[in-house]
């Protein structure tokens, strides 16, 4: 096996994009628990996330949801974002929020609807230019709850359309990034529900056409790790949005449900040159933390991920090659498996120290009194975000 100093460097580049709405308030349709001290504006989210890239050197930039994150002057935020040591990253649409989708978006039969939905999505292409993002996200909560409701095969030929005319205003540098989702809120046809149908629009759209790959959006039992392969191998895998599930669309810190399957796609996601510099895979968290303490969430988060890549990156690639040519299933499995119980956490806390980081980065941020801080500070102001 590799050892820790053979993948120090490889782990010096890893970036992990925090999304701004991790930071306020959530819950599920039951309840949304506000909690003290979370961000009343975009700028305070923003210093959140600041937070967690200086506690992890992990998270230098910060995924924006439109609306939830306008703000009358991006390059204002921008530069604000820049003091504070960070990015303005992936600029996420929404069509979910607005009464006009109750039947669709991108996809709808209403020419005027449809038309809505484009314009929003032009205007994160501007805002885009303001904030020097390379992607657009398109996530579309389109779909039918009932069979009959829409003509499936229209819906298609009208999302086609769509993202045709989104896809021509994005500039040479930039990137329409398609995230699929098997339901919800749908529930009985999604217009995006599968890699396959992300991969299709995105091959007609053209090169800078790529699928988003959320890991929450699968069909229990799903094998995931696949479906990066496919990608790499085909070339259109653009982004993870990485969080981890019990059972539906649950958005839970990655690596806590199956730590093993986040292993297993790290795996694929090295294999298959996703973690090479320069590879065009963005590396996302896609989560809200409704009962647990958000910053440290966000801190666990992308531990939990650099610890899997550690992991990943110490599979014995040469001896698990020449275990599967030799038909060795067991010693290939226990090749792969080394790696996997590979405790990496004390090694991380030295590469950490080592290069001016805490250790402990959990620990740190609970000593630094960061969040009494906030607590008293943030007071008054209505919360931001999601759930908001
Ligand atoms: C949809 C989704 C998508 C949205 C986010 C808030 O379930 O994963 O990425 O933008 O949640
Ligand atoms: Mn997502
Ligand atoms: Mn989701």
């Amino acid at each position: 096996m590799a050892t820790f100093d053979d993948i120090a460097d490889a782990l010096a580049r890893q970036a992990i994009e925090l999304p701004s709405w991790a930071f306020g308030n959530s819950g599920t349709r039951f309840k949304v628990f506000a909690q003290p001290g979370v961000p009343r504006t975009v700028e305070e989210k923003l210093a959140d996330a600041a937070k967690v890239h200086a506690l992890t050197g992990l998270a230098p930039s910060v995924a924006l949801h439109i609306p939830w994150d306008r703000v009358d002057d991006f390059a204002k935020l921008r530069a604000h974002a820049e003091d504070l040591g960070v990015r303005l990253g992936t600029i996420n649409t929404n069509t979910f929020q607005d009464d006009d989708y109750k039947f669709g978006s991108l996809t709808h039969v209403d020419e005027r609807v449809r038309a809505k939905a484009i314009a929003h999505m032009h205007e994160c292409v501007d805002i885009m230019d303001v904030t020097g993002s390379r992607d657009l996200k398109v996530w579309l909560p389109d779909g039918t709850n009932y069979p009959g409701q829409g003509d499936l095969r229209d819906r298609q030929d009208r999302l086609a359309d769509s993202l045709a005319r989104v896809y021509a205003r994005l500039g040479d540098h930039q990137r329409l990034v398609l995230e699929y989702k098997f339901f919800e809120p749908a529930f009985y046809a999604t217009d995006v529900p599968d890699w396959g149908t992300a991969y299709a629009h995105c091959v007609a759209l053209g090169e800078r056409a790529v699928v988003c790959l959320d890991t929450g959006h699968h069909a229990p039992g799903t094998n995931i790790e696949f479906i990066v392969t496919q990608l790499l191998r085909l070339g259109r895998l653009g982004a993870f949005d990485f969080n981890s599930r019990f059972y539906a669309d649950d958005d839970l810190i990655v690596g806590a449900a199956d730590p093993f399957q986040l292993f297993r796609i790290l795996f694929e996601v090295v294999r298959g040159g996703g973690y090479d510099e320069g590879s065009g895979v963005a590396f996302m968290l896609d989560q809200c933390h409704n009962v647990e303490d958000k910053i440290p969430g966000q801190v666990r988060s992308v531990l939990n991920v650099q610890e899997m890549t550690a992991r990943a990156l110490l599979v014995d690639r040469d001896a698990l090659a020449a275990a599967e040519r030799a038909g060795d299933v067991l010693g290939a499995n226990e090749v792969f498996m080394d790696a996997f119980y590979t405790d990496v956490r004390a090694d991380l806390a030295d590469w950490r120290a080592s290069r001016g980081l805490p250790a402990d980065p959990m620990r740190a941020y609970r000593d630094s009194g960061y969040a009494e801080r906030i607590v008293a500070e943030r007071v008054g102001g209505s919360q931001a975000g999601w759930g908001a």
